[in-house]
């Protein structure tokens, strides 16, 4: 891959936003993504591995747990930050930006925010530090986009829970050492379970065959008759509302980083439509592709503008669901577009490995599916405006 000559947009002076520890925040991903990221990326997701080896340095950027009080590892940072370290994480791959996704928001939260003080101990240091992966066990073979439908439950044998069913498509399966586990019990109410590698009945088998996120590992969760301490289940909150608010947190880090993918590729369009000569003069003289640049860098800065305020909300507790869902749909969206737009504008070069692109174009149809399908994501706008749920005839 060529060296990485990455400069970010900023159309409306957005960086005037932020406060001079954001700028140094993003500044330090910044440079640790071209260091450490761009020369190798390329070579992992051709080969299909998660270059693991990154973690510590996702570490010590602050991407696991940005949020997190210092005290449990975690960078104390506020919601600004945490979304400009997704969006320049992601301007390196959406891979890179779902290990800190699920590791943080999926993992690190739940514990944190339903867990108990034993817990948080336990586990929140070495996630933060990167020395533990983490994944999260949400979506099943049959229950996607409803996940209060899941079937994977757990009894009371007494002094443990006997846990059954299985979990699909989850990030970082084959490698986490600990994951987040949703199951129902006996009433059928969800609960979160703390299951670690090692449990007899526990197994990860890996999802092979991925034309997306292939710098990023996924599998199953299967749970046959897994014996799990009771000490394991996440005691302060249950019911499906206990993953959707993870879920919210993981979202809003993916409206940010969509922007970073975005960015990436208007970058890399902007640079080789100036350099690429056809007809005798470069191609960026030709009004066709001014209208796709000036379009992406239009949406890019629309993106950019929706997440910085979106920040400011969350930082004070407003953010809602809703809000943030909005975000999500949007800026996925806007960044597959300009992916496919900067794959035109790259010519037979857009399909190479030479330039980003179909990287994160391939990437992005993943981003656009989990966390919420786009459409799941419409719908929930649709919900908060008319009051109505097309999801549930009864409501
Ligand atoms: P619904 O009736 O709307 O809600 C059930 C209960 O939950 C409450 N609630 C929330 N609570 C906290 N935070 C939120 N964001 C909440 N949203 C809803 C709600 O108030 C209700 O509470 P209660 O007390 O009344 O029971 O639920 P529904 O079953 O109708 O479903 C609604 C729907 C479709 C919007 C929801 O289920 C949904 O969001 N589906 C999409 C599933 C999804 O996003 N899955 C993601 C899996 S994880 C993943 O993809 C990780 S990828 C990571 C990576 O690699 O980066
Ligand atoms: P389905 O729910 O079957 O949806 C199929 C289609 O039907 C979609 O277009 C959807 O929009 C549409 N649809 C469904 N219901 C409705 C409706 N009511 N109205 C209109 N249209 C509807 N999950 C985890 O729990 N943890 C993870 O770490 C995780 N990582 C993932 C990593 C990758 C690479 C991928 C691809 C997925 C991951 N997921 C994870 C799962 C992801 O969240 C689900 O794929 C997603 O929620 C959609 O579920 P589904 O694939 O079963 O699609």
């Amino acid at each position: 891959m060529s060296s990485d000559r990455f400069q970010a947009p900023d159309y409306y002076q957005i960086d005037d936003l932020l406060t001079d520890e954001h700028k140094l925040i993003r500044d330090s991903v910044r440079d640790w993504v071209k260091k450490e990221v761009s020369p190798i990326i390329e070579e992992y997701a051709q080969k299909a591995e998660y270059p693991i080896h990154i973690n510590k340095g996702i570490a010590e950027v602050g991407g696991f747990g940005p949020y997190i009080p210092e005290e449990y590892g975690g960078a104390g940072l506020d919601q600004i930050s945490y979304g400009l370290i997704m969006q320049e994480l992601e301007r390196g791959d959406s891979g890179v930006r779902s290990a800190a996704s699920v590791q943080s928001s999926l993992v690190m939260y739940p514990i944190y925010n339903y867990g108990n003080e034993e817990q948080r101990k336990k586990y929140l240091p070495k996630l933060a530090s990167g020395e533990w992966v983490g994944s999260f066990g949400l979506t099943e073979p049959d229950h996607g986009s409803n996940p209060g439908g899941m079937i994977t439950n757990f009894k009371d044998k007494g002094d443990h829970y006997l846990l059954n069913g299985s979990k699909m498509w989850i990030t970082n399966s084959p490698i986490c050492n600990v994951a987040v586990v949703w199951a129902k019990n006996e009433e059928g109410r969800i609960h979160g379970l703390i299951v670690e590698r090692g449990m007899e009945g526990f197994t990860t088998p890996e999802t092979h065959g991925k034309w997306s996120l292939r710098a990023s590992r996924t599998g199953e969760l299967v749970f046959d008759n897994v014996k799990v301490p009771k000490k394991n289940l996440l005691p302060n909150k249950s019911g499906l509302g206990a993953p959707l608010g993870c879920l919210d947190s993981a979202r809003y880090g993916i409206a940010w980083g969509a922007i970073g993918a975005a960015m990436d590729c208007y970058d890399s369009a902007l640079r080789y439509s100036k350099e690429r000569i056809q007809f005798d003069r470069p191609i960026a003289s030709y009004q066709l592709v001014q209208k796709k640049l000036a379009e992406m860098l239009t949406e890019i800065t629309k993106a950019q503008l929706l997440v910085w305020r979106l920040g400011v909300l969350k930082n004070e507790n407003r953010a809602t669901t809703q809000q943030i869902s909005m975000a999500k749909r949007n800026n996925v969206d806007m960044a597959l577009k300009i992916a496919r737009e900067a794959r035109q504008i790259h010519g037979g070069m857009g399909i190479t490995g030479e330039y980003p692109i179909m990287r994160h174009m391939m990437n992005l149809e993943s981003v656009i599916t989990y966390e919420g399908t786009h459409d799941i994501h419409l719908l929930i706008t649709g919900m908060d405006i008319t009051g109505i749920s097309s999801f549930r005839v009864d409501q």
